[in-house]
Formats: C-alpha cells, structure tokens, sequence
C-alpha cells in the first residue's frame, strides 16, 4: 500500500454570514449576498481542491469546545439541522454527511499512544457545529467526499497559548502517522479567523456592506503581519508568535487548528497561497492553503 499523505493543508474561516450569503439550498435563511472577496476567493480554492486527488477532508474546528481532551467524530454518518447559537437568523443549515470512521479511530489510537486524551464521538444525535459546516460547505459544496472532524481542547482557556501550542502540535504529529499508515490522500483543514475582536450589535441587514469594516487598525496591522509571514513560509515564526497574536487581538487561532495543521505538516517553508482576506462582523478572515506540490502551487493572490 502507498504510503499516505496529506495533499493540502487548508486555513478556512467560517462565519456563517459566508454560507447565508450564498444561499445554498440546504440554509434556511434568504439573503441578498455579501461578503463577495471572502466567498470569491473560496470558490477559487474549491475549483483547485476539485482538481485534486484526494479521499477525505479532516477537519480542526474550535466550535466543538472540549474540556477533557480531544474528540472525534466516531459515526459513518451524521444527519441532523446546524443552527447557530449567536446567529440563528442567518445560520439554520439541514446537513447530512459522512464520516471516515476509519480514519478518525486511527488518528485517535495515535493521539492516545502520544499521551492525549481522547474520545471517540459515537453519540447520533450528536449536532455537528457549524464551524465544520460552513468550512466544508464552501471547500466542497458538493459534500462528496467523507470528513473527520476533530474538537478543539480548551487548552489556551484551561492552562495558557504555551501550552495549546505543544498540545496541538502533538496532535498534529500524531494525526500525520495516522495519515501516512493509512494510504489514504488528505485534505487538512484548519476551521477559524484570525483577529476577533467583533461587532457586539448586529446592523439591521446583516449583509449590508456599508456597515461592514475591521475592528480597529491594530488588529489590521497584526492579521497582515501574520499572512506575511505565510507569504514567506515562516510557518514555523507564525506558530512561535502565536500566543501573542492571540492575546493580543483575541484570534480565533486560540482553538489551535492552525497549530494543529502546521505541525502535522511539518512546518512548511514554502509560501502559502492567498485566496482573500475580508472582515466578518468586524473580525479578520483569511483563506490561505499550503499546496505541497512544487508543480501545482500558485501565487494566487
Ligand atoms: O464563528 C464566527 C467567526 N469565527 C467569525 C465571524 C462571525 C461569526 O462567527
Ligand atoms: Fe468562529
């Protein structure tokens, strides 16, 4: 069996403002779109994913919060309505997917055998959270390939971002031999924004782009030194200056996906491709991917 690897390692923020603006048909609510560079530039990287060999997509998401340590989706399938606890006028969302349990028991058995903490979701009225959704929503709307999702420990609010940062690259470290035993050809996908400081009063049209701008200059400047960085290939300097960047504007980089995701692929050099960065709510969103394939990499943005 060919040894297996991951084939592109994805940042994809998921505010469901993202998912409401599209109207697919399995969201309730209307809109009269917004957000276009976000969801442009996702559309580009789902075209680029459909040219891409790969079995399944393997998912970090820091809206499953949990609190003894880390779980994974257990159940070939889960089929229930997502709806957003903050933001249920947008976010009412009939989802039905499969899981690659396979998988998920694999990258579990290694996380556990590297000291992790563990649990196998097996729960079938489990609801999936809308981070997993809205991501693989607009990476994949055609949801034809399984996922596995992963919860995100509360390490940075249990202990500190030190320790998210070694706890999540051990994550990330097993769930790569799982990959590479498994043969199989993965998609990673790292679920959040960066800086998110946000709105605390919604404007009367969600989608109302006169009112939709970033939080303040500083946390502007800190999300652009950030994609810099990932422009250079210093993932390694991003995951070192991490924990201040996340004191320091609140990012949603405090669930550990990124960590998780760099790690697993051995910290990248190359560049990272951008696909657009746009505020959300006041909050800052890139969709960046790293494409191993010397051949296949672009500069995108
Ligand atoms: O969960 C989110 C988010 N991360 C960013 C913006 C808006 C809403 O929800
Ligand atoms: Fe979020």
């Amino acid at each position: 069996m060919a040894e297996g690897k991951i084939v592109a390692g994805c940042l994809a923020p998921h505010p469901p403002h993202l998912v409401y603006a599209d109207n697919p048909e399995q969201n309730e609510a209307y809109s009269e779109g917004g957000w276009e560079t976000l969801r442009w530039g996702y559309q580009r990287l789902a075209r680029k994913l459909k040219d891409i060999d790969y079995d399944v997509i393997v998912i970090f998401t820091p809206h499953w919060q949990t609190y003894i340590g880390t779980h994974f989706l257990g159940l070939p399938r889960f089929k229930s309505k997502s709806v957003d606890p903050i933001f249920p006028n947008l976010f009412r969302y009939n989802y039905d997917l499969t899981v690659d349990v396979e998988l998920a028991e694999s990258m579990r058995d290694e996380a556990s055998d590297s000291g992790i903490i563990t649990k196998m979701m097996t729960n079938p009225d489990f609801r999936v959270d809308y981070g997993t959704i809205t991501s693989c929503h607009l990476l994949n709307p055609s949801w034809d390939k399984p996922i596995v999702t992963i919860s995100s420990c509360r390490n940075t609010h249990y202990y500190s971002p030190e320790v998210m940062v070694e706890q999540a690259s051990a994550l990330g470290h097993a769930c790569a031999k799982a990959i590479e035993e498994s043969g199989k050809r993965v998609v990673l996908v790292a679920s959040h924004s960066l800086s998110h400081r946000h709105f605390v009063t919604e404007a009367p049209l969600p989608e109302d782009m006169s009112l939709e701008h970033i939080y303040n200059h500083s946390q502007y400047v800190w999300d652009m030194k950030i994609v810099e960085m990932m422009r250079e290939g210093k993932s390694r300097e991003v995951i070192d200056i991490m924990p201040e960047f996340t004191e320091q504007t609140m990012a949603e980089t405090e669930g550990g996906g990124l960590i998780w995701m760099m790690a697993a692929m051995g910290f990248p050099e190359y560049s990272a491709e951008i696909y657009g960065y746009q505020s959300v709510i006041g909050t800052g969103n890139v969709i960046a991917c790293w494409d191993p394939n010397d051949e296949t990499r672009e500069y995108v943005l």
